[in-house]
């Protein structure tokens, strides 16, 4: 799987709020995105501490990865946080998320137009409140096309507009849609992944 990512902190700050990190665990990758509360440097610590929860978690599953990030980030200013397990040998991935990190799966066959498939979040703030932790499963085929974002960039983005665009490098993707769909009020980070 490719990767390519479109990140900035909002304009006057030196840091991100944002921040994501990726691992392998057995046939799956993990990746999660964190959008620290605010922006300038409490928020950049609340993600980078998310970033260490995560990589240091040993749980296996990401309803318990994100419940571990939760209660790693007691003491900060908290994060909405999302993580994504693909999972290559079942075809599928499992999402969990707490706040505004979107996850979105574009549906991308030769059989039928593209579609977007929003992944379901939770309401709440890790670190802050959380009142379950609940993981949902995608269908994610070999040409499917997962991108992950704050709310930096809208949500009302539509690339299947583009013609030829889902087709493009990930990286591709993700500058476009950082162009053509930023806030300029807050940091932005956008990821998006494709198989080969
Ligand atoms: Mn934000």
């Amino acid at each position: 799987m490719r990767f390519g990512v479109a990140a900035r902190p909002v304009s006057g700050e030196q840091a991100s709020g944002d921040a994501w990190a990726m691992k392998p665990v057995g046939s799956s990758l993990f990746l999660m995105l964190a959008d620290g509360l605010g922006h300038g440097i409490f928020a950049a610590e609340a993600s980078a501490q998310a970033c260490v929860s995560f990589l240091h978690s040993t749980a296996a599953e990401p309803a318990k990865m994100l419940d571990d990030v939760h209660h790693a980030l007691r003491g900060t200013r908290g994060a909405a946080v999302s993580i994504a397990e693909i999972d290559f040998d079942k075809s599928r991935i499992l999402f969990a998320g707490l706040g505004n990190v979107a996850g979105v799966i574009i549906r991308n066959s030769a059989q039928a137009l593209p579609r977007l498939q929003v992944m379901v979040s939770q309401n709440g703030t890790a670190g802050h409140e959380a009142r379950h932790f609940k993981e949902f499963e995608y269908q994610f085929g070999n040409d499917d096309i997962l991108v992950m974002h704050s709310d930096g960039l809208s949500s009302h983005w539509n690339l299947l507009e583009t013609p030829g665009l889902l087709r493009k490098q990930p990286s591709v993707i993700a500058g476009t849609l950082y162009r053509d769909y930023m806030r300029d009020r807050d940091d932005v980070c956008v990821v998006v992944g494709k198989k080969q």
